[in-house]
């Protein structure tokens, strides 16, 4: 490690910081990162067997015993990054909680992986890719996320090329369609937020309920019942739908009530998508017609198709090109509800891409489009150096140029 990067590392010289680098849930097994000038001390300092973080500097990976005996895995990579860097895999759930105190108390400073991964991998790709990653709740977004580095690595090479031989409308084109998809890219990462809304008593709840897979929210044959904004997450072809469902739209005299109504209308304006459910087996009112004209981008959903369907349904379905007939209490036409749903997001019925490069994160979004401002503006040789420091994964400082470039830290051999 050279002084510089100690120096950059902390506002303390000689300091370490602790990460926990999964999610906090009920997991089986977690695993913590500790980094910096002081990493290799403290860890020591908190073995049973001291001796086994040298086996796993040797070897890249070693089993070892915290001091309280709990049995860890212990990875080291002394070299090709700026700072010396070890993960300890533990047991997860509340045991995790207790090895990161014993770090605390060693002497790191805990912080949060993006202060971590910054220090680490500065402002590139793979440090957008190790700060996502947690975020993701499918093992179809994780591929798609895990998958960038290399795919940004060819594609940052190939448009270096193109860049060099003046090729600026081969370049432009990727990068127009990169930025076309972003949209949907970053929620590999961030659920698509969807609002549930209809008058009282059309069965929203009751649809959340089936997608939940268990009774999430209250359902009641008097209209009126949901008050608040009950959510509920769920996963479909890797995608995951975060639902909100909210009390039913009328004018509500109850001021209990009519706080819920307003916050309805706040969740519609936050949602990437909604979905108007109308009561297939009742006559619809007034308010069924105007909820379609104010929603007008809704997906409308016709409920309740296990009963006999209200013929002057019709009237409200013509002027519509398009709805997904479902019945919550049976569970059926669920599966169509949500491939509607991608359709609409994405235009298309599929699972996050891992194999296509994309602008995943706020950070790529904007890094291409500045990419994209150089190359129309001719200053190709600075677009040049924004690609390489950005998307092409350079050799770390502190590393020698011949050494391998460094790769996920999780996966040290
Ligand atoms: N037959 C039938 N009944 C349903 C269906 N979905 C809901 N219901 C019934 O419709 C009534 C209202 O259901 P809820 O899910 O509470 O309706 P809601 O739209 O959430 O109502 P509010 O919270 O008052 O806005 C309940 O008696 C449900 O059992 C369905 O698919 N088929
Ligand atoms: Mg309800």
């Amino acid at each position: 490690m050279t002084n510089d990067a100690a120096e950059q590392f902390g506002q303390t010289p000689g300091e370490a910081v602790v990460t926990m680098l999964t999610a906090p849930s009920s997991s089986a097994l977690a695993v913590l990162a500790v980094a910096g000038p002081e990493a290799r001390r403290i860890v020591q300092s908190c073995l049973l067997n001291p001796h086994r973080l040298e086996v796993a500097e040797e070897s890249g990976v070693a089993t070892a015993r915290w001091h309280d005996l709990e049995p860890i895995v212990l990875r080291a990579r002394p070299t090709g990054l700026p700072v010396p860097y070890y993960e300890i895999s533990c047991h997860g759930g509340t045991r995790v909680w207790y090895v990161l105190q014993d770090v605390v108390k060693a002497g790191a400073r805990r912080v949060n992986p993006e202060v971590l991964f910054d220090q680490i991998y500065g402002q590139t790709i793979t440090r957008e890719l190790y700060v996502h990653l947690p975020r993701t709740a499918t093992a179809d977004a994780a591929a798609a996320l895990l998958a960038q580095p290399s795919l940004w690595d060819k594609l940052g090479t190939a448009l270096l090329q193109q860049l060099r031989s003046n090729q600026t409308e081969r370049v432009l084109a990727t990068l127009n369609d990169i930025l076309a998809h972003a949209p949907y890219a970053t929620h590999y990462a961030i659920p698509w937020r969807v609002a549930l809304v209809g008058r009282p008593n059309v069965g929203k709840s009751s649809l959340l309920n089936a997608l939940a897979g268990f009774q999430r929210a209250v359902v009641h044959d008097a209209p009126g019942t949901t008050r608040d904004v009950v959510t509920e997450t769920i996963a479909y072809l890797g995608w995951v739908f975060e639902i909100h469902d909210t009390a039913g739209l009328r004018d509500a005299a109850d001021p209990i009530e009519a706080e819920g109504v307003r916050r309805t209308r706040e969740a519609t304006r936050t949602a990437d998508l909604i979905w108007l459910v109308v009561d297939g087996s009742a006559a619809p009112d007034a308010l069924d017609e105007e909820l379609l004209r104010t929603y007008p981008q809704a997906i409308l959903v016709v409920n309740k198709t296990d009963l006999p369907r209200n013929p002057l349904l019709e009237r409200l379905l013509a002027n519509r090109s398009a709805f997904v007939s479902v019945s919550a209490r049976f569970s059926r036409g669920l599966n169509e509800l949500l491939d509607a749903s991608l359709k609409k997001l994405l235009g298309t019925v599929r699972p996050p891409d891992p194999e296509r490069p994309a602008a995943f994160s706020p950070a790529v979004v904007r890094w291409c489009q500045e990419l994209r401002e150089l190359v129309e503006s001719g200053e190709l040789d600075a677009a040049a150096e924004l690609l390489e420091c950005r998307f092409c994964r350079p050799p770390r400082l502190g590393s020698p140029a011949n050494e391998p470039r460094p790769s996920h830290p999780t996966n040290l051999t």
